[in-house]
């Protein structure tokens, strides 16, 4: 397999395929693969996820988040709230043995979350999803794709920076920042997408009638399980649990 592509289309998914996808992962950050997810399981959760939202549902941010954030994304923790079919992900083989190769032994599932966000939204601004102070540390995102995600459908391509995983902490606003450098992601139905939590990474504004992705957030063995509850941001650090801003960067 030529491990230059970011799109990676042919998977056999035999354990050449597996460790070439770590590798990748552990190089850039990030991995996309496409049509990982069955078809079917696919389509149940895409009607599932409309079905919770509708297509007006309410922000759960508080509006100081979401204006200084920039990140205009509804989530929802189905797994939490016992809609077991929510389960399939968490139990795919393919997708256990994959998260086995890159994070080794001990790793374990955080959450699941569905992230809705309605047309005309601004997506989400650069940032991670956790502090990189310690490189063993961190969330890894799953994230499936239950729609077709490009310019010309939804909007919301997601942008990462190739390596940034390695590069200390995102550059506060008035800190010089290469976007450059940053590779779009639009993955299609039934994508699936992998990002260290490290990365430097965005959402672009949504403007087709919504976006949807659905992420199974899981650590390396001795995480910490609230890694995830600040957030950097260019002009900020915030926290989630107590819905405030810890730190204006600039
Ligand atoms: O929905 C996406 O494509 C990325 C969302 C995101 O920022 C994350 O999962 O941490
Ligand atoms: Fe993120």
């Amino acid at each position: 397999m030529d491990i230059d592509h970011y799109d990676i289309n042919s998977c056999d998914r035999d354990s050449n395929d597996i460790d070439t996808y770590a590798q990748l992962f552990w190089r850039d950050g990030f991995i996309l693969i496409e049509n990982f997810f069955n078809i079917n399981l696919v389509e149940k959760y895409s009607k599932k996820i409309i079905d919770h939202f509708g297509m007006t549902p309410d922000f759960e941010h508080t509006e100081e988040f979401i204006e200084k954030s920039g990140v205009e994304v509804i989530p929802w923790f189905p797994q939490r709230e016992g809609v077991t079919c929510f389960n399939a992900v968490s139990e795919d083989k393919k997708l256990i043995a994959l998260t086995q190769a890159i994070l080794g032994d001990g790793w374990y599932e955080q959450y699941s979350m569905v992230m809705f966000s309605k047309k005309g939204t601004v997506g989400q601004a650069w940032h991670q999803d956790c502090f990189p102070t310690d490189p063993g540390k961190f969330n890894m995102n799953r994230l499936m794709y239950t729609m077709d995600i490009d310019e010309h459908t939804s909007g919301g391509q997601t942008l990462v920076v190739p390596g940034s995983h390695r590069s200390g902490i995102l550059p506060a606003q008035s800190e010089y920042f290469d976007e450059s450098k940053a590779v779009t992601l639009s993955p299609r139905k039934g994508s699936l997408v992998l990002l260290h939590g490290h990365c430097y990474h965005k959402v672009k504004p949504v403007t087709g009638q919504y976006r949807v992705s659905t992420n199974y957030r899981v650590a390396p063995k001795d995480t910490p399980e609230d890694i995830t509850d600040i957030g950097i941001y260019r002009n900020m650090f915030y926290q989630f649990s107590t819905a405030k801003v810890l730190k204006e960067r600039d």
